[in-house]
């Protein structure tokens, strides 16, 4: 199934599925037709999340996402679409469905491939998402607005996507761990205990631009030389519990002979402490304006997206460690570093996350990969959390 899903994509060579693109449309269709083969009433809200119920009222909410980051393996969100899907099977075919309702999701802006945006379906499930969103623009000048549009659906509908508080009982996600402290404790599973919260910029340096041969370095205001030495600031405020990440950068015009005379790069800092978080940001901002300064350069600094460390509910975390030992497994709790839609979900209803071991830790990477077994284990434990699960 997961290899079914990986085989849709954009590209030939590697597996790209943008948010509402036609690749997008085929995944969310081949889960649907899953979700109904188990018997699940399916559909799909204003925001092209696929849903797949059964039950009344309060439901246990299991989800993942099905689009993917550029060059993406083929377990992140996808695994835990899967998996959702077949713990939920094994319980119907051992004619054990539960007493209580079950409500599967596949969201589709989890990783902010396509819009400088994220977690922005899950949002609106949990009935937060942001009116500006719609105005966000792709790389190709297409809003958020106009995408819904052509993958038929209507903007002015996002509200209806809401979930009401009583609808949701709580909200679990089995997930590859994308770091390597499975591995190296060798184990299989472990349970989340927070998600960590991030701080996305955009900042915008603009110079001058200028002929490479004719002006004297001296007389330059070269924006990709100081976005170069703003990248370096940028990496030298990481340390062991802070990470800095600049993921994208694009010079203007963008020609071998012309001095750039603009440049837009965008950083992602991720640390546990929320106050940690927001003075390295304040300390960053003032660092690019000093290098601005000395180089004669114009820079402005935009946040485009922040989100505080969420916990998961630590009874939740006991009911998913208890399934994991009832499988067999030592449950390893651990922060993710990776953020998830679980962070969108903790406003709605409590939440919960189980990791699955990741190879050398490696991710959002098409050399990502779980083992079978692992993930064999997974929806093992994921059935003994469904059968056991007491809502908070
Ligand atoms: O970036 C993240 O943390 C997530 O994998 N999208
Ligand atoms: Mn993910
Ligand atoms: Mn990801």
């Amino acid at each position: 199934m997961l290899f079914e899903l990986a085989a849709i994509s954009a590209e030939p060579e590697r597996l790209v599925r943008l948010y509402l693109s036609p690749e997008y449309r085929r995944a969310a269709d081949l889960v649907s037709l899953w979700m109904r083969e188990t018997g699940l009433e399916v559909f799909e809200d204003a925001l092209g999340n696929v849903r797949g119920r059964m039950g009344a009222a309060p439901r246990l909410l299991i989800a993942s996402h099905i689009e993917t980051v550029i060059d993406a393996g083929r377990y992140d969100g996808t695994m835990g679409v899967v998996a959702a899907i077949l713990a939920y099977d094994t319980l119907v075919r051992a004619n054990a469905k539960p007493a209580f309702g079950i409500e599967l999701i596949a969201f589709g802006d989890e990783e902010a491939s396509r819009f400088p945006t994220t977690l922005s379906t899950s949002a609106a499930l949990a009935g937060h998402f942001e009116p500006k969103t719609l105005a966000l623009k792709d790389s190709a000048g297409v809003t958020y607005a106009e995408a819904l549009r052509a993958y038929g659906k209507n903007p002015d509908e996002v509200a209806s996507v809401a979930l009401k508080p009583h609808e949701a009982s709580a909200y679990v996600e089995l997930h590859i761990e994308q770091g390597p402290v499975l591995e190296a404790k060798n184990e299989p599973l472990g349970v989340v205990t927070a998600m960590i919260g991030q701080t996305r910029l955009m900042i915008e340096v603009k110079g001058e631009a200028g002929h490479a041969g004719t002006v004297p370095m001296n007389l330059r205001r070269d924006a990709l030389a100081g976005a170069a030495e703003m990248t370096i600031a940028a990496e030298k405020t990481g340390h062991e519990g802070l990470v800095a990440t600049v993921g994208t950068i694009e010079a203007r015009p963008g020609a071998v002979n012309i001095i750039p005379g603009l440049v837009r790069f965008t950083l992602d800092l991720r640390t546990a402490s929320d106050e940690a978080r927001k003075k390295a940001i304040a300390a960053y901002r003032h660092e690019c304006e000093k290098i601005a300064a000395k180089r004669k350069l114009d820079v402005a600094v935009t946040v485009t997206h922040e989100i505080p460390t969420t916990p998961c509910d630590a009874r939740l975390q006991d009911q998913l460690a208890a399934a994991i030992e009832a499988v067999g497994g030592k449950p390893i709790r651990l922060p993710s570093g990776a953020a998830h839609d679980g962070m969108s979900m903790a406003k709605l209803c409590p939440i919960a996350m189980l990791f699955v071991r990741c190879k050398r830790g490696v991710s959002h990477n098409p050399a990502e990969y779980a083992s079978p077994g692992d993930m064999g284990l997974a929806i093992a434990a994921l059935v003994r959390f469904i059968e056991r699960f007491e809502k908070p």
